[in-house]
């Protein structure tokens, strides 16, 4: 079986990537043939005695730029040229990374037709890249979000992640994908598990009740609460009930009393 999906990594730093791919839920994925990671190291592909990948920026100021000519002659020898798939910079410039997206790079919604995917994941370095390789190789840009980071490769791992545990099969449990994507609508309920008692701290009640629906409805109102508490703009996308809004209603009326 071929993988549903095909990551090819380009980066200077390529050994930091294989301590998380060999663990957990990557490893586990890849094993399986569920998804493939490449990786590429851009110094491989310098032609100079000191294999340079970067340069000062044209029009002077401070820090260095990633060259053009070994990122495409990477590129263009592992991809085709042009490369036939997508080619995406992990860049603070880019579209902010969200389930959605990870949605989108996996394929989703043609589960069934099952088409492979292959994606070129391209990591900078330095002040940022060559503009022409942005503007000539480059398909999609994508930040993992607004704060700076020494690098592309943690966003392009958070990107192999997410997108990973979006395919069928990848979890162990056949519907983990699903859950995740239902508990994006909300913030998750709180986690209980033994002892019963901790440094005097309990459980609560309703959770060793053995009641099911009970236990259904307490997590639900719990995942409502945190979510109005700490993500209220998350509680305009989520599909809610009847019952949902109701609930929703009396935290409001206890927040704010006398209005
Ligand atoms: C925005 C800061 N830049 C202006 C001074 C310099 C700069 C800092 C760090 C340029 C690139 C980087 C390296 N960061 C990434 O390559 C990066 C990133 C990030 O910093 N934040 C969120 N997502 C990403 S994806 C790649």
């Amino acid at each position: 079986m071929q993988p549903a999906v095909e990551f090819e990594v380009f980066t200077l730093f390529p050994e930091v990537f294989e301590p998380y791919l060999q663990t957990s839920i990557l490893q586990r994925a890849q094993q399986h043939g569920l998804v493939a990671v490449h990786l590429y190291n851009i110094r491989d592909w310098t032609s100079d005695r000191h294999h340079i990948t970067d340069d000062e920026p044209y029009g002077g100021g401070g820090g260095m730029v990633m060259k053009p000519e070994p990122i495409f002659a990477a590129l263009e020898s592992v991809l085709g040229a042009p490369p036939a798939c997508p080619v995406i910079l992990l860049s603070p410039q880019g579209r902010t990374f969200t389930q959605r997206i990870a949605q989108e790079l996996a394929g989703e919604g043609f589960v069934d037709i099952y088409q492979p995917r292959r994606l070129a994941l391209l990591c900078g370095r330095y002040e940022g890249i060559d503009e022409r390789v942005c503007q000539y190789l480059v398909t999609d840009e994508i930040s993992i979000g607004d704060y700076v980071i020494s690098g592309g490769e943690l966003a392009a791992l958070v990107v192999i992640d997410a997108v990973t545990r979006l395919i069928p099969g990848a979890l162990g449990d056949p519907d983990g994908a699903s859950d995740d994507s239902h508990a994006m609508g909300l913030l998750e309920y709180p986690h209980y598990t033994r002892p019963a008692e901790f440094r005097g701290w309990g459980v609560p009640e309703v959770l060793l009740s053995g009641d099911h629906g009970k236990v259904a409805r307490w997590r639900r109102e719990q995942a409502l609460q945190r979510t109005w508490q700490r993500r209220p703009d998350l509680l305009a996308k989520a599909p809610l009930s009847e019952t949902d809004l109701k609930f929703l209603q009396k935290l409001r009326d206890k927040e704010t009393p006398n209005s």
